[in-house]
């Protein structure tokens, strides 16, 4: 693998460069590309942050994030991928990924398939701590914005450093971006405790009909179309949901299943123990060993009955 000051010195002699995020966006996805951008602007590159799918308004307290593109436009020296363990989470902008001569992935997941021609992928809690080890070697100045940003996606990523993902190096990370003027309260506020009403409502229905497998080492929770059309809730707003199932005692490993149309299925796993990202790779899809996520077609039970029986063998 390329070492970091290696990247650094091929990242300085590219002429125009567009960071992309993945399909979903998520703060640590955001936050290394607006950051990466922030600063290779600095080192005299012209960079800019896209994104397939429309960034949640949640995201807006930052100023960055209000200015990733949805189009790719232009001639670019270099395509580089954030936070993308494979080219599909690229969305629209994986064909043109895939076509270009020169393209980079940096990322934590070891999942990771080094789609890319040039891959820095470091398994860590976040790829924002890859980045911010990245700007070091950059020698750019890391402001209070860039700060902002890295912290973002270290708070994100680790549910604001409660995952066990969490490493001293985590801390000390984040101590350094504390430091160079980042607002954990703020972030925190923003990512985690900030919610509308109708997310509350659909919070409590969901809640209200967890379901349990393999002795209770299971909880599923479900989001149907009905119930985001009931509340008036979006998908986006159900970060954090699988999160709160995983407090409840004797819970090994938390599932949530979101019908995203009809006869298919998002499924999020999360788990203190057991390798979910095996269990996600049966189904073609990957991620982290305590956190991970596939898709699943057919009928509601069936898919429910696929993926806690996939689960059932990876627990003790
Ligand atoms: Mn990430």
């Amino acid at each position: 693998m390329i070492s970091l000051n290696g990247l650094a010195e091929k990242l300085k002699g590219e002429k125009r460069v567009a960071l992309i995020c993945h399909i979903r966006p998520d703060g640590d996805s955001l936050g290394s590309a607006a950051a990466l951008c922030a600063a290779l602007e600095k080192a005299g590159v012209e960079a800019e942050t896209y994104c397939s799918d429309p960034v949640p308004e949640k995201f807006f307290f930052l100023e960055q994030f209000r200015s990733v593109k949805q189009k790719l436009e232009g001639e670019y020296s270099a395509l580089i991928a954030m936070d993308c363990a494979d080219i599909y989470r690229l969305g629209d902008a994986a064909a043109v990924f895939a076509a270009h001569k020169n393209t980079y992935s940096i990322d934590h997941h070891v999942s990771n398939s080094r789609f890319a021609k040039i891959n820095y992928v470091y398994d860590c809690a976040a790829n924002c701590e890859n980045v911010y080890k990245l700007i070091r070697a950059l020698k750019v100045d890391a402001d209070k914005n860039i700060c902002n940003l890295l912290l973002t996606g270290i708070s994100t990523d680790t549910g604001n450093f409660r995952h066990k993902n969490v490493t001293p190096e985590t801390m000390r990370i984040a101590a350094d971006l504390i430091e160079g003027g980042a607002d954990l309260n703020n972030i925190y506020y923003y990512m985690f405790s900030a919610q509308s009403s109708r997310r509350a409502k659909l919070f409590g229905d969901v809640m209200s009909r967890i379901r349990y497998f393999s002795e209770g080492k299971t909880a599923v929770i479900s989001v149907m179309l009905s119930d985001l059309k009931q509340t008036g809730a979006k998908a986006d707003e159900t970060e954090g949901f699988i999160d709160f199932i995983m407090g409840i005692e004797g819970v090994e490993v938390g599932v949530c299943v979101m019908e995203i149309s009809a006869y298919k299925f998002k499924i999020s796993l999360r788990s203190k123990k057991a390798d979910v990202n095996a269990v996600a790779g049966i189904f073609g899809g990957g991620g982290h060993v305590l956190a991970s996520g596939c898709q699943l077609q057919g009928e509601y039970e069936e898919v429910i009955d696929k993926i806690t029986s996939a689960v059932n063998k990876y627990l003790d």
